[in-house]
């Protein structure tokens, strides 16, 4: 097999770039390792090269990757973007998915640039500049591709950061999206002196207690479903309660289902208590976890998606609710 190459930088995306001065870029709602770890790499080598940069998020994040915002410049959500020449939204494509009620559309002023390599539906592709790849594996890996084409070295923090945005995007280096393109990046960011063993700490290392406590609620609630190729676990509010744990704590345990033999689906099941049911599914080929995501309105990637379940009160239900649709997607 040949190697493709990657999609170049589009010039408008340089250009933008290269003549903002005040920038505020915002990661999706409940930011993961991949978002926030482009986030600072973009904000630090944007910081390094003399711009000012801002970060606002939406959501809640774990804990292990709050270090990611250290040094940086992070706001409150704006009302008003008018301070800003430009307002990038980074693993994100729609301004709705941040989850602030009623915002669809910037109110005035500055362009809108969309990093990102979720796949898109036509309806959704907002009026901005696009540097969109869903063939790559991370956004972090398409901010290096722009760091490349700005002919920036960024700062060695960046670096790292980059290098733990795609080994939080492909399960560190072991889903079907850690392709030659991704390795080659990473290869480029430990040339440049990223250390993968720090960034393994920071994923995979260096949890709270309370974190493992909940892994045992989850893992006790855990059942298998048609013939064994689902697997579901469910979380309440009194588990968090118990192991005096946050939703964020539960990073990566819906990984835990889709390792056992003959799981091809696995859910995670999420009720915060606040009034919304939350849902993550890992999958395994063939079985397409976005598509059944996207029948309860959510979206992701094919072997990693998640929704809300708007109708569901309880895990309860929202198992009820996974288990009468998901059959026909195994
Ligand atoms: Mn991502």
């Amino acid at each position: 097999m040949t190697a493709q190459a990657a999609p170049a930088v589009p010039p408008q995306i340089l250009e933008l770039l290269g003549q903002a001065r005040h920038i505020l870029i915002l990661p999706h709602n409940n930011p993961d390792g991949d978002a926030l770890g482009s986030a600072r790499a973009l904000a630090l080598a944007l910081a390094d090269s003399g711009r000012r940069v801002d970060l606002s998020l939406t959501g809640s994040w774990a804990q292990s990757l709050s270090f990611l915002l250290e040094g940086l410049s992070v706001i409150d959500f704006p009302n008003d973007f008018s301070a800003y020449d430009l307002v990038t939204l980074l693993d994100c494509h729609s301004l709705a998915r941040l989850e602030r009620i009623g915002l669809t559309a910037l109110p005035a002023g500055p362009p809108l640039m969309v990093i990102d390599h979720h796949p898109v539906s036509g309806e959704e592709k907002a009026e901005a500049f696009w540097l969109h790849d869903p063939a790559a594996s991370s956004t972090g890996e398409l901010v290096w591709r722009l760091l490349s084409a700005l002919d920036q070295s960024p700062p060695l923090e960046a670096k790292e950061a980059l290098l733990l945005a795609i080994a939080s995007d492909t399960g560190f280096f072991s889903q079907n999206n850690t392709t030659a393109g991704a390795l080659r990046t990473a290869a480029d960011l430990v040339e440049g002196g990223a250390r993968l063993e720090r960034v393994h700490r920071h994923l995979r290392e260096g949890f709270p207690l309370r974190r493992l406590k909940l892994m045992g609620r989850a893992l006790d609630s855990l059942e298998l479903y048609f013939d064994g190729r689902l697997a579901v676990a469910a979380l309440a509010p009194a588990d968090l309660k118990a192991a005096g744990a946050v939703m964020a704590d539960t990073e990566e345990f819906v990984e835990i289902g889709r390792s056992l033999a003959g799981v091809s689906l696995s859910a995670l099941v999420k009720d915060d208590g606040l009034g919304r049911v939350r849902v993550s599914l890992r999958s395994r080929e063939p079985v397409n976890a976005s598509a059944l995501a996207g029948t309860f309105g959510g979206g992701g990637h094919r072997q990693a998606a998640a929704y809300n379940d708007h109708l569901a009160a309880t895990a309860e239900e929202a198992v009820a609710h996974l288990l009468a649709r998901a059959e026909s997607f195994l």
